[in-house]
């Protein structure tokens, strides 16, 4: 966008138009993206699975790497013109499997749903039996919801939580060897402990199951030592890319053996996708890289040392957290001490400048829509430099905010105090 001047241009006509910048080209689009950017700034993002991408990330996302059609993989492509494309997916692929120490990579998948429906779609036909977390209990719509492709296609075995809410692993081998199921998933996109993907594996093993772990939520503090790394115990290990890892929306395959390499590149490209977004693997190549800094490392030690700073507060204002605390960044909120459910926190926190989602808890009496939770993360306020004592002022808001939910006054009172944090603790998005 830089350098375009409409006076002393010698472009033709039609092609100095091609650089108008966004905010004269499309002020309807600009000003949306303004508004998403100030709000950015000025909210405390508390969605799990939402974070910051960097201004470099962002940078690679905008490049003219969009423009390029790359359909197979580097060094064997079906269009000409893809030497710089194949530098960069290599990088990606590099540095990737450098993070969390895999002999193999594919950073194709334009999401985490697609690196899960690639794995699923490699090595089972419909109708096999698949077994996974249930959704109620922190699993992930990918997982086997009768909701989503995982439970339309394949047949469905759910495990879910003891009653301390976690994981019922006894239960989990039991169901295994009764059902036999193809293929095992670890994982999960609302559950705050330390998952046993070792255990997991071993079962897997047992029962000549697969084992695919979709690490999306974890992904980063894997990344940076704060959370076990299942490369090793998984046969197939997926993630998104934007969650705690904090790069572009996207999705990853990892497997160690070379048995399965053939059968996920043909899974990914031809089978579920066609071209990759090229844009968007050179900003995994650039949050990959960013991932393997020592600053990173830090970073996701903060992650938790932040959501464990949170949900001890916010247990010290009178909310019960499920499981009674949490290993990772994110936490899971019982909100019926406050009389108020999932929905109405969501909406309430809103208008003070909390964004979080409604979540449902293990044996939720509310319908899905509604809940008796929120779940809290803290990947996005510690990339804007929070640290424990902001996340005890965070949770006195958020008492604050539910506790007057009726009252406007004092909710705009919050709302001031809120823009204050974020204002102390700035991060510049344009
Ligand atoms: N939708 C994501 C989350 O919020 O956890 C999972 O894909």
């Amino acid at each position: 966008m830089s350098g375009y001047n409409p006076e002393v241009t010698t472009l033709k006509p039609s092609v100095a138009e091609h650089r108008v910048p966004l905010p004269e080209r499309d002020p309807a689009v600009w000003a949306a993206i303004q508004g998403e950017t100030r709000r950015q700034e000025s909210n405390l993002e508390l969605i799990a699975s939402e974070n910051i991408a960097s201004l470099a990330v962002r940078q690679a996302m905008g490049s003219v790497m969009t423009d390029k059609y790359a359909e197979g993989y580097p060094g064997r492509r079906y269009y000409g013109g893809c030497e710089f494309v194949d530098q960069v997916e290599r990088l990606a692929i590099d540095r990737l499997k450098q993070v969390y120490g895999a002999e193999f990579a594919n950073v194709q998948p334009h999401s985490g749903a697609q690196a899960n429906m690639a794995v699923y779609h490699a090595f089972l036909k419909p109708g096999d039996r698949l077994m996974g977390l249930s959704l109620a209990d922190g699993g992930h719509l990918t997982h086997g919801s009768p909701v989503a492709f995982s439970g339309q296609m394949y047949e469905i075995v759910s495990y879910g939580l003891r009653e301390d809410e976690t994981i019922d692993y006894d239960g989990l081998r039991k169901l295994a060897e009764e059902s036999r199921p193809k293929l095992i998933v670890s994982g999960a996109s609302a559950y705050s402990r330390v998952i046993d993907f070792e255990f997991i594996g071993q079962v897997a093993k047992e029962v000549g199951a697969l084992h695919m772990c979709d690490m999306a939520h974890y992904s980063g503090l894997i990344a940076g030592g704060q959370y076990p790394n299942p490369v090793p115990h998984a046969d197939f290990v997926t993630s998104t890319t934007h969650k705690s890892l904090r790069g572009p929306r996207g999705g990853i395959i990892l497997y160690n053996k070379e048995e399965y390499d053939k059968d996920i590149r043909m899974s990914v490209f031809p089978g579920i996708q066609g071209g990759p977004l090229m844009h968007v693997i050179a900003a995994k190549a650039v949050a990959f890289g960013e991932a393997l800094q020592p600053e990173f490392r830090e970073y996701a030690r903060q992650v938790k040392a932040n959501a464990q700073a949170l949900a001890d507060a916010l247990t010290a204002e009178g909310f019960r957290i499920v499981s009674g605390g949490t290993d990772s960044h994110l936490m899971l909120v019982d909100l019926r001490s406050f009389q108020v459910t999932g929905k109405v926190a969501q909406e309430t926190l809103e208008r003070a400048n909390i964004t979080t989602n409604r979540n449902a808890i293990p044996n939720d009496p509310e319908k899905p829509f509604v809940t008796s939770g929120i779940r809290l993360g803290t990947p996005a306020v510690t990339t804007r430099g929070m640290k424990e004592p902001e996340m005890a002022k965070i949770a006195s808001l958020i008492a604050d905010a539910l506790r007057s939910r009726e009252d406007e006054g004092k909710l705009a009172s919050v709302k001031e105090s809120v823009v204050e944090l974020c204002q102390a603790h700035p991060i510049h998005l344009d």
